[in-house]
Formats: C-alpha cells, structure tokens, sequence
C-alpha cells in the first residue's frame, strides 16, 4: 500500500511553511535586506489569491468570455485578463515599493500614480498567460519578474524596465490548475507552494526544485510544424527518437498555456519550444522576452534547466522594447543545446534574419 503524503496544515509534526514565513526566511539570508522586496513578493502572493479565487468559479460569476477590446499584441482580451491585471497593479501601485510596471495587457509602461510615493523596483508581468484557454476550463497562469531600478530620478524609466534577466532579483508564476500553485525565485533556488483554499494561505509543498535528469515530455504546437525552419524539424526528429543516437523517444504533451507546459516540465523533466517559423509573423517567435521568456528562464536556471532563443541563453538577450518577442526553447539543458546545435547546422538563413532583430538593429 502507498503511504499518503502527511498534511502539514492537519499534522502538527511537521513544520509548516506559509509563503510569507518562507520569504521571510529568505530575506534574512541578505543581510543588507530593507523588507521592502520581501512585503512585493508577499503583495504577488495576495494578487495570486485573489485572481485564483476567480479562475476557480469563473463559470459561476459571469466573468467568463471575451471583451470588446483588444491587447497591445492585437489579442482579443478575456475579462478575467483585465481583472488580473488590475488586481496586480491595484496591489502594487500605493506601496512605495515600486517604481514602475509593465504589463503583457498595455503597451506603455504603467507609471506609479503622482499621489503615491515610488521605490526601487520595476514589476514586469503577464497578468493571465494562456487565457484564450480559460473558456474550456484549461489551467492559466501568472508569470512576474522584479528587476532593480537602476537610473537616477524617483521613477522608473523604459531603460530599467529593459535590463538582461541574468539582472533579475526575482521571478515567479502562478498556475491556477486542479490546485492553485506559486513557484518563485529569488536566485537561491525555486520553491513551489499550493494554495490550501480551507485556510487561504499558500503552503511549502516542493522545495529546492531541481529539473530532474532524466526528461520525460517535449512540448510544441505540432500543429505548425509545416512552417518550422529544417533545424526545428531535425530537433523534432531527434527528441522523437528518429535521428542521431537513437535513443528512446520522449513523449508529447501540449497544453497551449505556457505555465502549464513549463511548469509541467519543470517538475517531470522535458523540453517546452515555441520556435520561430519561416512565415512572416512567426520567423521572431511568439513568446514575450519580458512578460514571459525572461521570468521562466531564470527560474529554469535556478532549477538546473537552462533557456536560450536557439542560438544563445535567453538570459542574456538585451531587450530593445516592451512588445519584443523571442523563439523559445526551455527546459533540461542537453535537450536545449542540442536545439541549438540543429540551429546551427540547419537554420543559417534564418538566423542572419533574426540576429538583427535580437539586437534592435531593425
Ligand atoms: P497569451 O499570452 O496571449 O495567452 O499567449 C501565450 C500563449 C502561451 O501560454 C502558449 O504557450 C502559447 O500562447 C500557445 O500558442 P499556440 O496557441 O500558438 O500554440
Ligand atoms: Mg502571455
């Protein structure tokens, strides 16, 4: 018989680690640590509570479907993207710890109200990642990176808002699935903990996640494949056990909501690529370096992982705007390098197109 995993909330002899406790105790491992990063991470953790309450009942509550606007992307947006993101923002904006936002819902970035004081950190965020899923009851998420201000004046500007993300303090996400989940980063390793809705509080569940070794899952919309450049389609060949070494093939599971697919990924081993395509649209990628690559990247190398754009870390993209994307390639690091390595041999035209992209030279 399998033993039950034990409660901590319901067993008193065990130690019981609310997120707020956690952070704390991470705070104290920075000695010059003010508190103020330590209360912006407990304000995402409240936000997540709150948005978690109604992707949970949102067949329920009328929130459902889509509204008549659209996003800075062109995308239709869902009511519950609004009310994600301005449950973020409303979170954040009167602290005085922030200094700035970006949000995957805006195209400019979101200034701190005149009437509240500002501090030192800028908050880049996708409210609710996959959320054209949320109709048919697919899990969604919210992914958030905290970069430090670096320029002078009391508010944030575009150039602290565009910083590499090997300059990240922080990184999270949120997955609002058949349990309410947050995973975050603070360089120090990644820490998940699921949302116990007796008592509203989000509990230590998984500890120091590593990537494990050996990957079990790929994950791509194969669906596109006839637009993939040749190394995509080599890479595709070799994760499926059909060229090189031959080795067993990895199975395929996509969800078409990022943070399912990565989080996913993270915990059972395996790749995530949403590469770029030869067609016009796709040949940058699909996927947001700030609002969503940057964040899962970090926290991808602090599990072990790695993130690279199929020619270089993704860490080390210097962005040149708020809308750039990036082909993403995201998970156990051999399985990215060799993406990169059919890059390489297979992609050079595609390549000499995309670089000047890369570095905002068109
Ligand atoms: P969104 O930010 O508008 O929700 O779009 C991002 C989503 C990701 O969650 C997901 O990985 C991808 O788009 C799915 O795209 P596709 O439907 O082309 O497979
Ligand atoms: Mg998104």
């Amino acid at each position: 018989m399998t033993d039950i995993p034990l409660d901590p909330v319901e067993d008193s002899s065990l130690k019981l680690v609310t997120i707020e406790r956690h952070i704390q105790e991470q705070q104290r491992l920075h000695p010059n640590a003010t508190g103020k990063f330590t209360a912006m991470l407990q304000d995402m953790a409240l936000a997540a509570k709150l948005i978690a309450r109604q992707t949970t009942r949102a067949g329920l509550s009328n929130i459902l479907g889509p509204t008549d606007s659209r996003n800075v992307f062109g995308e239709v947006q869902q009511k519950l993207d609004i009310y994600a993101d301005q449950t973020i923002f409303k979170m954040n904006d009167h602290t005085g710890r922030v200094c700035a936002m970006v949000s995957e819902e805006h195209d400019k970035l979101i200034d701190i109200p005149p009437h509240y004081d500002t501090g030192n950190y800028v908050l880049i965020y996708d409210p609710l990642d996959g959320s054209s899923n949320i109709d048919v009851n697919v899990s969604v998420g919210t992914i958030f990176s905290i970069h430090r201000k670096f320029t002078r004046g009391e508010r944030g500007t575009i150039d602290d808002v565009l910083q590499e993300g090997k300059r990240l303090l922080a990184a999270g996400y949120v997955i609002y699935g058949s349990s309410t989940m947050m995973v975050y980063t603070t360089g120090r390793g990644v820490f998940g903990f699921t949302l116990d809705p007796g008592i509203g509080e989000f509990i230590l569940s998984h500890p120091n996640i590593q990537i494990p070794l050996k990957p079990l899952y790929y994950s791509v919309n194969q669906g596109h494949e006839k637009y993939f450049t040749p190394g995509t389609r080599h890479f595709i060949k070799w994760l499926q056990g059909m060229e090189g070494e031959g080795h067993a093939p990895l199975s395929h599971r996509y969800i078409g909501s990022l943070v399912s697919d990565f989080h996913r990924n993270l915990l059972k081993g395996g790749i995530f690529l949403y590469p770029a395509t030869t067609d016009e649209k796709g040949q940058y990628g699909k996927i947001r370096l700030l609002h969503e690559a940057q964040a899962l990247a970090f926290i991808a190398e602090q599990a072990g992982g790695h993130a690279s754009d199929g020619i270089g870390p993704i860490l080390d993209i210097k962005p040149h705007s708020l809308e750039q994307r990036t082909p993403l390639f995201i998970g156990n690091r051999e399985l990215v390098e060799k993406a990169e390595h059919y890059i390489r041999e297979h992609d050079k035209d595609w390549i000499s197109r995309y670089k000047p992209y890369r570095l905002g030279d068109i």
